[in-house]
């Protein structure tokens, strides 16, 4: 995969940098993305799954779902291109990582500046009292999935059909919209409103590159498509800015 000199170029003259980023910079941290060939949701439905009706109804399985990434997410790292994100912060100006991963893995990497679109796996809450569940060891199984108030308890991300953090989003949007350069990584950018941020970031005069293993609905629409893995395509990034 060959990085365009241009590319270089263009961020040696940039100072904010906003990263987008999806499943795809977690695969290589062993976590299943939602739409590729093991993806979660093939093997087991979204309306099934990451929607509150089916939470009503089935409590049991959602939360065994969401269980079953916390504890893969507890017996994995970050990977070099999560590492590599946060090196950014030390070049430029201003990093802001926008994400729609609730894995809690940029933090981990040691970014500073993110924006959750989605939530985080690692918090949970009661739908009655509002009593908090917190870190990446509480297991449902405990509290048979029940708050002392009797209340179920579901995990703080954004479920189909519920808005974003509207804080959270505005923010996004503008980090999108002041940005010099905007990196799409490892997302098939279908799931809206998150994949309006990219689209803000080009339509104010953003460079947007995209980092992803295939083509994308966004490929068509970006300046650099570095095809290739997030994991090995960002260090690489990072070591020719550093030549
Ligand atoms: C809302 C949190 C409204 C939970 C998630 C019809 C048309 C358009 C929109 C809609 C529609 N019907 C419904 C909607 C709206 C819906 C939506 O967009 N649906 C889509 C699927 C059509 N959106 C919503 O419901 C949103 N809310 O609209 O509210 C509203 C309005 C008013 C009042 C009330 C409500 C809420 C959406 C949020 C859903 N929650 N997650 C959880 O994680 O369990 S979405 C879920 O998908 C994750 O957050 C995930 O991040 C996100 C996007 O998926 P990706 O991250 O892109 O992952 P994916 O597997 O798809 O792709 C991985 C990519 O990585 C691939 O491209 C692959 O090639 C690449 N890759 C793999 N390995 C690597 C790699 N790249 C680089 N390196 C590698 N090694
Ligand atoms: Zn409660």
């Amino acid at each position: 995969m060959e990085v365009a000199e241009s590319l270089i170029q263009q961020l040696k003259n940039a100072s904010r940098i906003v990263f987008f980023t999806g499943a795809g910079i977690s695969a290589e941290s062993g976590i299943s993305t939602f739409r590729g060939k093991d993806g979660l949701w093939q093997k087991l439905k979204p309306e099934e799954l990451a929607n509150f009706d089916a939470f009503l109804n089935n409590p049991k399985i959602v939360q065994e779902w969401y269980q079953h990434r916390r504890d893969i997410i507890h017996s994995t790292n970050p990977n070099p291109g999560h590492f590599a994100i946060a090196e950014f912060e030390k070049i430029f100006d201003e990093v802001t990582v926008v994400t729609q991963n609730v894995d809690n893995l940029h933090k981990r990497a040691g970014s500073s500046n993110i924006l959750e679109l989605h939530g985080n796996i690692e918090r949970n809450y009661c739908i009655e009292c509002g009593n908090e569940f917190i870190g990446a060891e509480f297991d449902y199984k405990t509290v048979n999935g029940k708050c002392k108030c009797g209340g179920l308890i579901r995990p703080d991300v954004v479920w189909f059909g519920e808005m974003l953090p509207y804080e959270i989003f505005s923010e996004a949007e503008k980090k999108a919209a002041e940005s010099d350069i905007c990196f799409v990584v490892g997302t098939s950018a279908v799931v809206y409103p998150a994949a309006n941020i990219p689209l803000r970031a080009l339509h104010n005069g953003s460079v947007l590159v995209e980092v992803n293993i295939e083509s994308t609905d966004i490929s068509s629409l970006v300046h650099h498509s570095l095809l290739g893995r997030s994991g090995e395509i960002l260090p690489i990034i990072l070591e020719m800015l550093g030549s």
